[in-house]
């Protein structure tokens, strides 16, 4: 058999999806997540304009040669846009191999090493009153880890923080449409004070510690916004309250930042979810900077090199944290599921669950139970995507914000 036709679905159902489709010669369908949220079109360019027709006619079994044909082929290396549609081909083609095999892709991956796949939530409030809140209603959910973030006093709208009111939950969409809901022609702009976020977060974990006890798994993120000096600091302060990890404490990209943390605390670091490469986590698996991959297999080449990056992780004692924010897209999840349940190194699974229409849009058959996701026995990744649903929801311009310090420079957001 070979591939007959590849074609790329943008769809809306409250947040931009681009979606990889490829049909084999047998009518066999795969399907890849190709979502880079605020730059969606560039992949479906590169998908639709400079990959579709070097795919037709390949032998769709021939997988890592296909990625090595799309990764060396291009002879610009890595980044984002080009990661994230070799992402999409990849797991297409192992949607396919495992349909065809009549198996979960979990299967093919080496079979479960686990019963279940914990995962964490995301809790925010606007103030402590509303976290905990959401905290407790998380809890309530069957969750055994949640994600903290929460308001900085002082500060308006900040990462991470749903401005949907005390409790609010499972609506938190960071990158934002124009205020009528039409296109955006620009992203928002968020204001940060470093500062006072590093005077007052260790009192809302002491706080946090206080109401719900230690068993709770409290993470963090810190959303690449401190120095390596800051992040050193912070780390050390939080200490006491044993999170079970700190996330993007600096911008990972400068790799031998994170020395100067690991020599000041040992909080538990996760980093990666704007890397695409395993090259960009050398220096910090190696030297054991960091005790969390975070990336999406959609931004990382696909099942084939997350598998690797993983692997390789294990040698140093370093875990899986896969990237599973709402633009994921419900076939990026599954993906990240197959690979939760099949590696030895597993650590755990974020969980943002879409919005109903996205529900409507992709047919999944993972299941979510007592804190505990299992990506389901149906042949494949286990999610179809219901085009003519997609239709019904055109894609519209949305930008991540951009951050500004309180004198206004540029900061990251
Ligand atoms: C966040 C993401 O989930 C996370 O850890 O860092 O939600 C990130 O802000 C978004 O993926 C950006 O699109
Ligand atoms: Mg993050």
């Amino acid at each position: 058999m070979t591939i007959k036709t590849v074609s790329v679905n943008i769809t809306s159902p409250g947040r931009n999806f681009v979606t990889l489709k490829i049909v084999t010669s047998d009518g066999l369908v795969g399907w890849g997540d190709a979502t880079l949220n605020g730059r969606e079109l560039s992949v479906a360019s590169y998908l639709r304009d400079h990959l579709a027709s070097t795919l037709v006619g390949r032998d769709e079994d021939r997988i890592e040669d296909t990625w090595q044909y799309l990764y060396r082929g291009a002879y610009w290396r890595r980044g984002p846009v080009t990661m994230a549609a070799i992402a999409a081909v990849d797991m297409a083609l192992w949607d396919i191999k495992a349909k065809k095999a009549g198996v979960p892709l979990y299967q093919l991956l080496g079979g479960a090493s686990r019963d279940g796949i914990r995962a964490y939530a995301h809790a925010s409030g606007t103030d402590y009153a509303a976290l905990k809140d959401a905290i407790a209603g998380y809890q309530e959910a069957g969750f055994t880890a949640v994600r903290v973030q929460t308001g900085v006093p002082g500060l308006g709208q900040i990462y991470g923080v749903s401005s949907s009111g005390p409790g609010a939950r499972y609506d938190y969409e960071p990158a934002k449409r124009a205020a009528d809901g039409s296109a955006a022609t620009a992203p928002s702009s968020e204001t940060w004070d470093t500062n006072a976020y590093l005077s007052h977060m260790p009192g809302i974990f002491s706080r946090i510690r206080e109401d719900f006890g230690t068993d709770l798994r409290i993470l963090h993120d810190g959303h690449h916004r401190m120095t390596p000096a800051e992040a050193a600091r912070f780390a050390k302060d939080i200490e006491p309250y044993g999170l079970f990890w700190l996330e993007d404490c600096t911008p990972g990209e400068d790799q031998t930042a994170l020395r100067l943390v690991r020599q000041h605390s040992t909080t538990p670091l996760a980093i990666g979810e704007v890397f695409n490469s395993v090259y960009d986590y050398q220096t910090l698996i190696t030297e054991r900077l960091i005790d969390y991959v975070r990336s999406a297999v959609t931004h990382t080449g696909g099942i084939t090199a997350m598998k690797k990056l993983l692997d390789f992780a294990a040698i140093y004692g370093i875990k899986s944290g896969i990237h599973g924010p709402t633009d994921i897209s419900p076939i990026g999840m599954a993906a990240a599921l197959h690979l939760d349940l099949a590696i030895h190194n597993f650590g755990i699974q974020e969980y943002m669950p879409h919005n109903k229409q996205t529900l409507e849009v992709f047919r999944t058959s993972f299941t979510f139970d007592k804190g505990f996701l299992h990506p389901g026995e149906t042949p494949g990744l286990g999610v179809e995507l219901d085009e003519e649903a997609a239709g019904a929801f055109d894609y519209m311009t949305a930008y991540l914000p951009v951050n500004r310090l309180t004198d206004g420079t540029v900061h990251d957001w």
